[in-house]
């Protein structure tokens, strides 16, 4: 799995250059976000590292039983047409939200959850939604630093006016001002949160959400995802109990 990352959330863990230890941080945060890296059969035919974009790539291929308002089965048809019968009882659970099938995984420090639909009732689903949202203290590396991305935000009269992002020398690289105003990224305040939302040609939207818990101006990133917004009531329940900190 090269990349383990989804889009700007990478950028924090690109600028430490000095002492090595930037190299050194990097492998811990994958590992942190990758846990789905560990299948034996996830090289290059595996199924896009178990990120909601790679599943979403898959395209209309998944199959579920539904007995008694449980999944009992699931499955996905490859490109070449053969199927694959997907495991049950590897740490993935799978429910049912009206049409739709959720799997959810718990990690360690976050619950990720991939939402599958029959938008054209052909019987197969697609991956339209997922999320990824911090249940945990943000980790920090051996210097005391966490690189979790924290941007430093000016909201006049609910507007958000200023983002730039903290990196974790001090330094900071403005994302929006007056100046830099970016065709394909927005940032709004929503249920007290800040949402940051890429819009892509060619793939389902991305977003990051930040939290600014102590009120300091300062939102760290505490949930991320692509497809409809995940429910901002949820992230601010999975994140009250060290909310403090962020
Ligand atoms: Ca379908
Ligand atoms: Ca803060």
């Amino acid at each position: 799995m090269s990349k383990p990352h989804r889009g700007p959330a990478s950028n924090a863990t690109t600028t430490p250059a000095a002492t090595g230890q930037g190299s050194q941080e990097r492998g811990g945060h994958g590992s942190d976000h990758g846990n789905g890296n560990g299948a034996p059969s996830a090289e290059s035919h595996g199924p896009g590292g178990h990120g909601g974009r790679g599943l979403h790539a898959m395209g209309d291929a998944f199959g579920f039983t539904v007995t008694d308002g449980a999944v009992t089965a699931a499955q996905v048809t490859l490109p070449s047409g053969t199927v694959v019968n997907l495991p049950l009882t590897t740490g993935v659970s799978y429910s049912v939200d009206g049409t739709d099938v959720l799997a959810t995984r718990s990690n360690t420090l976050s619950t990720e959850v991939t939402r599958y639909s029959d938008t054209d009732a052909d019987g197969l689903y697609e991956v339209v939604a997922s999320s990824r949202v911090m249940t945990s203290t943000p980790p920090v590396d051996t210097l005391g630093f966490s690189h979790v991305e924290t941007v430093a935000v000016t909201v006049a009269s609910g507007i958000v006016t200023d983002v730039a992002q903290t990196r974790w020398d001090g330094t900071s690289k403005v994302l929006l001002s007056a100046t830099v105003v970016p065709t394909d990224t927005t940032w709004v305040i929503s249920n007290g949160l800040l949402v940051e939302t890429h819009t892509q040609t060619d793939a389902l939207a991305h977003y990051e959400i930040f939290q600014d818990g102590n009120a300091d101006g300062v939102y760290t990133e505490v949930a991320s995802g692509t497809g409809a917004l995940v429910d901002l009531v949820g992230v601010l329940a999975q994140t009250a109990a060290f909310a403090s900190v962020l």
